[in-house]
């Protein structure tokens, strides 16, 4: 599975200003149709994909296109990319390969022999101090209209930062972590909110080199710890407080907790931290007062030359087993993928105003918040609250002041602003709205009308977009602008992306979700490439397996239907469940616990436990409430159970494995479908849980 491609010439494809007068022909609608797609085996899994010269005539004239129309990948994925990364990338050398992989061995390389540093791209060519040896030829079209005064970083109702003043304070920053010692390839924690800080301290990060390694400021003193010292950083960025829907969270004072472990405090030499409310108390001795720290230096910092694949930011995410994985994005292949999707999938055109209101706790923050729309020259909305306070028009009325263009949230959020009355989102003016986009978790049919009825006025076009952290951007949306949109499908791969459904074993009706190839796929698993090749890799060799189910229709559409492994999707954030398992086990009256996702109207998935107690361990009043504490204390909020179920035992084979199959099943009520209980060494369990079950609900 080892193969390079190497560069055609420099030249850009064509001005986004200058449509295609023809139409452009897709190649993977043509694979959707192809052999390529009937579920190939493992033994022909490898097999390079179909690259196709268009066979179409001309098409109409399209006076006002959808960027997606200026892309044509039928000159195979890797010409496709190598046209975009020098489209889109501002490049000090030019990259001399498009790509390298050795599978085998998890090694994903791409655009070899170039270099970049991604927060000169983001800061849109404010970074004049080198000369690039390649300049796009429409790089200047791309960012025309974000002239120093353009905003683009707007804290709603509170601040809004230009792009000039975005690269003073991410020079002020970068020069800040110098100071503090931080080299190129150190990891820096950054446990923050979201306001404009952390923007520049995510690019002050890509400036110097250093990776940033954001963690959610939901996530507790515990898996913060972990976080730390499994990415080995010395220094941590976050704020006395942060403010979300009215509540102050006091983040200094986690991030105390977390340090006070000796092997944490000896780690980290130095906290910097932003006053964000400016509590008393809020810094402690030794801290750095960032902002002031900020105000001392200039605001300019050489950036350094990084190659391509020099890693740009980790970010942790849940695996099946074991501790969460720190899966680590390289600076090139992530940006050029993060750029061309944010303008393709969700139609950015100049001027529009873009709103993503994930946290940058996510890698939807990192890629539409951050790296995506700056790179694009864009106006991007930072979020800081909770979409329903002060109330449930919190989005739309944001809307209406800023006149957003691109809305994209999640169908967690989706479904609770449902319940509420519709009055909430209609009186309140949309017309703005062009596109909705969604991720996460599927965006069931219900919650697609909804969000297209009433929150678009059945006008906009609604994009569900299926991806992962490791794979940094969507691999299936469908196409703006072509309304043949399936309500609950992310139906298409992107441009450049060749998805695959393979099924290795013929016994297991469960069909599997590959990708072959992409830029911004992630390099490795912090510490432990070893992980990475195995879980991703070495499932289906040459193909990356995403550890989602998934099928495809009649019209060769395609349907995630959600993990295959003992990963839940909870709000759209992704646990292990072996890791709440692990956290109740910390509340020292437990026994054994077996944790499952089960349907919830809201959440998507909620958690539900069933729990062993110890021998002479009482059942009290208090119990349920003490075992969610443990799971808060160990992980944080959004991992604590919905459903506590205390039991008496819990199904097992005859090896002793925990059947999880039926537990699923009991917690979603499903108790006719069972499956086969035979194998189990105690099926009376089995019975016993499902009174209690009843019993419960
Ligand atoms: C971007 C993000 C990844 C998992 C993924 C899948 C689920 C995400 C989805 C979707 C159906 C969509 N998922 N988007 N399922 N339709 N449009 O969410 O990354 O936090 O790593 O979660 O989320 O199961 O495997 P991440």
């Amino acid at each position: 599975a080892s193969s390079a491609s190497s560069a055609s010439s420099a030249s850009s494809p064509s001005s986004l200003l200058q449509p295609h007068h023809r139409h452009h022909h897709r190649c993977h609608l043509r694979l959707l149709n192809g052999q390529q797609w009937r579920g190939v085996s493992t033994s022909t899994a490898a097999a390079a994909p179909p690259s196709s010269s268009s066979g179409e005539e001309h098409g109409p004239l399209m006076l006002h296109p959808k960027f997606w129309q200026t892309l044509d990948d039928s000159g195979g994925p890797a010409h496709f990319w190598g046209e975009q990364a020098r489209r889109h990338i501002t490049w000090y050398h030019d990259f001399h390969t498009v790509q390298h992989h050795d599978t085998d061995r998890g090694i994903v390389s791409w655009f070899l022999g170039g270099i970049l540093n991604a927060s000169c791209a983001s800061n849109c060519g404010r970074c004049n101090n080198v000369i690039p040896v390649v300049k796009p030829t429409n790089y200047s079209e791309l960012h025309a209209h974000s002239a120093n005064s353009q905003l683009h970083l707007k804290l709603a109702g509170v601040k809004q930062v230009s792009y000039s003043e975005l690269h003073a304070q991410v020079c002020k920053l970068a020069n800040v972590l110098k100071l503090a010692g931080v080299k190129k390839g150190d990891r820096v924690c950054l446990y923050m909110p979201m306001t404009p800080y952390v923007v520049y301290a995510m690019l002050a990060c890509a400036r110097i080199g250093a990776v940033h390694s954001v963690v959610f400021a939901g996530f507790s003193a515990t898996s913060l710890r972990s976080r730390i010292l499994d990415a080995g950083c010395k220094v941590v960025i976050t704020a006395d407080e942060a403010v979300r829907g009215g509540k102050r969270i006091p983040l200094r004072q986690t991030v105390a907790d977390a340090l006070a472990s000796d092997g944490c405090a000896d780690l980290v030499s130095t906290v910097l931290v932003q006053r964000r409310t400016g509590v008393e108390g809020g810094l402690r001795a030794g801290d750095i007062d960032l902002i002031d720290a900020m105000a001392k230096e200039r605001p300019y910092c050489e950036p350094e030359m990084l190659f391509s694949e020099e890693p740009l930011f980790m970010l942790y995410t849940s695996g099946s087993t074991g501790q969460p994985k720190g899966l680590v994005h390289s600076t090139a292949g992530y940006m050029t993928q993060a750029a061309v999707t944010h303008r393709a999938i969700f139609d950015y055109q100049p001027g529009d105003v873009y709103a993503c209101v994930a946290d940058v706790g996510w890698i939807t923050g990192h890629s539409y918040v951050v790296y995506g729309p700056l790179a694009n020259g864009a106006t991007t909305l930072l979020f800081e609250s909770i979409p329903t306070y002060p109330d449930s028009g919190r989005y739309w009325e944001m809307v209406e002041r800023y006149g957003i263009n691109q809305f994209f949230t999640t169908p967690t959020a989706i479904r609770r602003l449902m319940k509420d009355a519709d009055e909430f989102v209609t009186k309140y003016d949309r017309s703005s709205l062009r596109v909705l986009g969604s991720a996460g978790e599927p965006l069931n049919p219900e919650a697609w009308k909804w969000y297209h009825n009433v929150v678009g006025d059945g006008r906009c076009d609604i994009i569900d977009s299926w991806w992962q952290t490791e794979t940094g951007a969507p691999m299936l949306a469908p196409l703006v602008g072509t309304n043949n949109h399936k309500p609950g499908a992310a139906m298409q791969p992107f441009f450049g992306i060749t998805p695959a459904i393979l099924n290795d074993d013929v016994r297991s009706a469960v069909l599997r979700a590959c990708v072959y190839r992409n830029p911004s796929m992630a390099r490795t698993i912090h510490g432990d490439h070893e992980r990475y090749t195995s879980t991703y890799w070495g499932v289906y060799p040459g193909y990356y397996f995403t550890g989602d189910g998934a099928r495809r229709d009649e019209d060769g559409h395609l349907w995630i239907t959600g993990r295959v492994d003992d990963v839940i999707n909870v709000s759209g954030h992704r646990m292990g469940t072996a890791e709440i398992e692990s956290a109740l086990l910390e509340h020292g009256g437990v026994a054994e616990a077996a944790v499952v996702g089960y349907p919830h109207d809201v959440k998507g998935q909620g958690v539900y436990a069933y729990v062993i107690l110890k021998a002479g361990e009482r059942v009290t009043a208090e119990t349920a409430d003490e075992l969610k504490a443990a799971v808060r204390r160990s992980i944080g909020g959004l991992a604590v159970p919905d459903v506590i179920q205390i039991t008496p035992d819990l199904p097992k084979t005859r090896s002793g494995k925990i059947m999880r199959r039926i537990l699923r099943k009991i917690a979603a009520n499903q108790y006719d479908d069972l499956g086969d209980v035979t194998t189990l060494s105690n099926p009376e369990a089995v019975t016993a849980i499902i009174d209690d079950h009843k019993a419960i609900h």
